[in-house]
């Protein structure tokens, strides 16, 4: 194999010679790096840190030259839509955030996990009812990914995973709203998740990540050997979990094949260990994949058990199962990324400088009992250099991973990679480009489609460091986007974004921008059980104002229509349960309404046509003006009227 990384470190790299990035520099001529460098990758990040502290003036010269001809420009001008919306990952703050592309602006958030004031999102009671009773104070969400249909996005949905909480949203891609969250039973953690690419979505599949005793009750809490995890497939039109698979190891990042048939999923503890030590013992772990028709054939002739009280199926996929395919790979692999030319699937080698390249036809053969040896369906094994995470692709047959650690994005040729794998003497690297700094995912327009169009992509920055005005000690990550239309990488611009994005879908506007409404459609399911309650105390949502008392609870429905409420006051008695329920009757496009009590901790928005309802109860007495928090008319600020709350 020819020796790439020969090249991936210089003097550019300051810093290099007096941390232990020095030592990770030497490990680089190595073809992975083993149990003796764990001291040495251990230290990287006290290395980066003495690294990143010296300037990067050179950062911004050499290959990324913007003075070339032929750069794709990320300025839209004003009145000018973008070409590309953007899914973002919103990471540990819990939403996802839709962009704009190429020109990087934030267009709008959707909260998922997180609670936001702006739109009342925790705080009303159609909000609630996706999240759940006594839903946690927040997650953490790395993947979104779209529905598709034959391997091309189709606009129905965005799925995406909650690391911290375990679970699993769906957020309508018509309105931009999160109307699904599941927690997934008999794992902790969820990673990775994928949609099934073909015939349509269909399954949507995740990763348990942490292994744990089952059930998680305090017992065997230090007898690793009883510890595991599961693969699960919940059905993407119901949000009810279909099927769920034991394995051997942990499971980190998935990807799906372009026919139904398989999902691989990349394993960094096949050790089974409970610290880093442990973590990174052995030079190997693996690619589990797993045969989807065979796993639903288990599950329909009963071969399955439950766990621990949830009646979800779960079929025994470990060592020796007929079921998956565990394939060998250095060292503990992160990223999976599915070529969009349906042949291949690549597992990112994190602590090993390689890739290792997947052909879905020699897994097919596998399965058929015609290849022995799991190594069999390996066809490449590119080396990359220092780091290797996350890889996209740009549709003409080349590949572009992150090196984490050294700071770049590697171009590379699939079909060099595997002529080279098969001893011929080619370079497949095209190109290096540096990022700043330490790239996580990155993501092509469409690249994990059919459809992928080879012309952008997005670095996913970890550290900014000196990108940007400082802004206290926490930086924000950089979103490097880099024009990859031409023979040559070039980076076009840094965009600083909240913590942490780990991965987006750029999705070209031709599949969304029909789709999306303009305004809420009259008795949209988001709202349809405040339609329900109007209904049985016989209100026209269109056009009552009205107080009904039942009880201690009190029912306040509204309309609200610039730049008034359909009430002028209403008078509730201390300790009331008050439910108070708004239709916006504008139809304007954009001419959304609010709705906050003074001192109550209560905002709502109530777009267009929408319906939006909030229950709390009324503990303070006084007067209590309640108000329009979206300006919405020349009199937005007179929109408002008063609760009267009765000692
Ligand atoms: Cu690499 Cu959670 Cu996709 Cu972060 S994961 S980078
Ligand atoms: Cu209605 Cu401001
Ligand atoms: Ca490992």
């Amino acid at each position: 194999m020819s020796n790439n990384t020969d090249d991936t470190h210089d003097s550019r790299k300051t810093g290099e010679g007096s941390s232990s990035l020095g030592a990770i520099a030497a490990l680089s001529r190595r073809h992975m790096l083993g149990t003796s460098a764990l001291a040495g990758i251990v230290g990287a990040g006290v290395g980066l840190a003495g690294g990143l502290a010296a300037p990067h003036a050179e950062h911004t010269s050499g290959t990324t030259g913007a003075t070339s001809g032929g750069v794709q420009k990320d300025y839209v001008a004003p009145g000018q839509l973008d070409e590309y919306y953007g899914i973002w990952s919103g990471g540990q703050s819990g939403e996802v955030r839709i962009m704009g592309l190429p020109s990087m602006r934030e267009l709008i958030r959707v909260p998922v996990f997180n609670t936001d004031f702006a739109i009342g999102w925790g705080i009303t009671n159609e909000s609630k009812r996706v999240l759940g009773e006594n839903f946690p104070k927040g997650g953490d969400l790395h993947h979104p990914h779209m529905s598709m249909t034959d391997g091309h996005y189709d606009g129905r949905y965005i799925f995406v995973n909650d690391k911290a909480c375990t679970r699993v949203a769906r957020i309508r891609c018509d309105v931009m709203r999160t109307d699904k969250i599941i927690e997934i039973p008999n794992a902790q953690s969820i990673h990775g998740l994928r949609v099934q690419r073909a015939p349509r979505t269909g399954y949507v599949f995740c990763c348990g990540e942490f292994r744990v005793p089952h059930p998680n009750d305090g017992r065997d809490l230090n007898d690793p050997s009883k510890y595991f995890t599961v693969f699960t497939a919940i059905d993407g039109d119901t949000m009810k979990i279909a099927w769920q698979v034991l394995v051997d190891g942990n499971l980190d990042n998935t990807d799906a094949d372009y026919d139904g048939k398989y999902m691989a999923a990349t394993c960094y503890n096949s050790e089974g260990g409970v610290d880093l030590a442990g973590f990174m013992r052995d030079e190997r772990d693996w690619v589990v994949v797993f045969n989807i028709k065979r796993i639903e054939e288990a599950v329909r002739s009963g071969q399955y058990k439950t766990i621990a009280g949830s009646d979800v199926p779960v079929v025994d996929g470990r060592h020796g199962s007929k079921l998956t395919l565990y394939v060998p790979v250095p060292k503990n692999p992160h990223g999976c990324n599915a070529s969009p030319d349906g042949k291949y699937v690549v597992a990112s080698g994190k602590l090993s400088p390689t890739v290792t390249v997947m052909a879905w036809e020699k897994i097919d053969q596998y399965f058929a009992g015609k290849l022995r040896d799991p190594r069999d369906v390996v066809v490449a094994e590119p080396e990359m250099g220092l780091g290797p995470l996350h890889t996209a692709y740009d549709g003409r047959g080349n590949a572009y991973t992150t090196l984490f650690i050294d700071s770049q994005i590697v171009k590379w040729n699939i079909d060099d990679a595997i002529k080279a794998y098969q001893g011929q003497k080619v370079n497949y690297i095209r190109q290096k480009l540096d990022v700043a700094y330490q790239p996580g995912h990155n993501h092509s327009s469409m690249g994990e489609t059919r459809d992928a169009d080879g012309k952008w992509l997005v670095s996913l920055n970890k550290f900014s460091k000196d990108r940007f005005l400082p802004v206290g000690p926490l930086h924000p990550d950089n979103d490097q986007l880099i024009d990859i239309s031409g023979d040559e990488m070039k980076l076009i611009a840094d965009v600083p974004v909240y913590s942490e994005p780990h991965d987006c879908n750029i999705v070209h506007r031709r599949v969304l921008m029909n789709k999306v409404k303009r305004i809420w459609t009259r008795n949209d399911p988001f709202f349809a059980e405040a339609v329900a309650m109007a209904k049985k105390d016989g209100i026209t949502l269109e056009s009552d104002s009205k107080v009904i008392r039942d009880g201690r609870k009190v029912r306040v429905y509204m309309t609200s229509a610039a730049p008034m409420y359909g009430l002028e006051e209403f008078t509730v008695k201390k300790g009331d349960e008050v439910t108070v329920t708004i239709t916006n009757i504008d139809q304007i496009e954009d001419l959304t309404h609010g709705f906050c009590i003074a001192n109550y901790g209560i905002n709502m928005e109530i777009s267009p046509q929408e319906t939006s309802s909030v229950t709390f109860i009324a503990d303070k007495p006084g007067v209590h003006w309640f108000y329009c928090t979206f300006f919405c008319h020349a009199l937005h600020l007179e929109m408002r009227s008063r609760m009267l709350v009765e000692a």
